[in-house]
């Protein structure tokens, strides 16, 4: 009989909770065959990223995943074999005892947030005893062989690959999203949370040496960008020019979508934890606008990643990465590091590819759980 799994999604703000989690789901399915179940607590999160679903159904099929409502009123039903709690979300209380009463032996994990810190390797995999008997084990995702990997489809990279050797691919993508690339532009994508670094970034990129194509799908940045450009409020469709800078707003796409929209761009500006892995499986160069946490402990996270990823860098491109990265993360100045960047830039495109490749040979993050699952049995 082939296991089952139940993933629980609390969806705290953004897309990143669901985005995982539905990605997760959607690959242990396709990938290994299992029977999952996706417990989430807010449809309408959900159907913004998957918007053929229905945001009022209390149980539903899509792409083979069972998405339930996890409602407030918890109605009990018995456990799976495997139980994944993403992000430390509380389960029902209900539900964990019936995790306890189960004759069949339960798996339970907690899906932690992705981070490069040094301390991952030492935690991932580490039990952690319950009151009722029993034992939760924290399930760390990271850039590392000894982590739990990264969310990557079997032949993400495959494909990637192939989007990115058939220009007439791209253009067909593009154009189905509206978009007529400007000839000689360097095309970017812009997924981020309000910033007051952007308007730096946008002054650059208008009085810049090289056209720049500016694509942003709809979302929280936008409030920056229209700072800047002033006018009416920004619409899907609308496209803008300031000098040397192109901006066009998109509207926001499904998660394949957006891969495709990442590969077609020459840099991506990413956020959060999903959009952010997604850009390393499309090998270009990028900038990460990082979710902010209490005390800027997000500040930690960011120079750990920065530590890994510079490395094999030579000295001036990671000056110009790392001054770009802190410069979006704390409303500093843009234009001196961008431009550092833009002379080392043969240089960072082929460090995002080595990086992605890099990060490819290893297992990906449900492979990884898949293996625990084995390995515990
Ligand atoms: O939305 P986010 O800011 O999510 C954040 C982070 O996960 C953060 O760590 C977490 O604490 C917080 O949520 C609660 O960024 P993220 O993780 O990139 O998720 C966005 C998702 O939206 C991702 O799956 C990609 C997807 N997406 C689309 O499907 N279409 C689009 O057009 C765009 C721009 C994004």
């Amino acid at each position: 009989m082939r296991a089952t799994w139940d993933i629980f999604c609390s969806v705290v703000d953004n897309y990143g909770d669901i985005g995982v989690t539905w990605r997760l789901a959607r690959q242990l399915v396709a990938e290994h065959g299992l029977a999952v179940r996706l417990w989430v607590d807010d449809l309408g999160a959900f159907v913004r990223l998957c918007p053929q679903a229905d945001a009022q159904a209390p149980r539903q099929i899509q792409q083979g995943v069972e998405i339930c409502l996890w409602r407030a009123d918890w109605q009990v039903v018995e456990s799976a074999d495997v139980v994944i709690e993403a992000f430390a979300c509380e389960l029902p209380a209900a539900y964990i005892e019936a995790m306890a009463k189960r004759k069949r032996k339960v798996l339970w994990l907690n899906l932690e947030y992705l981070s490069a810190e040094d301390w991952v390797e030492g935690c991932h995999g580490l039990p952690s005893l319950q009151s009722n008997g029993l034992s939760k084990f924290f399930f760390f995702p990271g850039f590392t062989a000894g982590s739990g990997g990264l969310l990557r489809e079997r032949e993400l990279l495959t494909q990637r690959r192939a989007f990115q050797a058939d220009e007439g691919m791209r253009l067909t993508f593009l154009r189905g999203l509206g978009v007529e690339p400007v000839a000689g532009a360097r095309l970017i994508s812009l997924f981020a949370y309000e910033n007051q670094a952007l308007a730096g970034w946008l002054e650059v990129l208008a009085n810049g040496g090289q056209k720049a194509q500016l694509l942003v799908p709809e979302g929280r940045v936008l409030s920056s960008l229209q700072a800047w450009l002033g006018g009416a409020a920004l619409q899907v469709g609308d496209t803008v020019q300031r000098g040397q800078l192109h901006v066009q707003v998109l509207p926001f796409v499904q998660q394949d979508q957006y891969d495709r929209l990442l590969w077609s761009c020459d840099f991506n500006a990413v956020r959060g934890e999903d959009s952010f892995v997604r850009a390393q499986w499309a090998g270009r160069p990028l900038l990460w606008h990082i979710y902010q946490q209490a005390d800027d402990a997000h500040l930690e996270k960011l120079d750990a990643f920065l530590k890994l990823y510079k490395e094999g860098l030579s000295a001036d491109a990671q000056v110009a990465l790392t001054g770009l990265w802190h410069a979006w993360n704390t409303g500093g100045a843009m234009a001196q590091s961008w431009n550092q960047l833009l002379q080392s830039w043969p240089e960072q495109q082929a460090h995002a590819e080595t990086w992605c490749l890099q990060r490819g040979s290893q297992a990906d993050l449900a492979a990884a759980l898949v293996q625990f699952y084995l390995n515990w049995l």
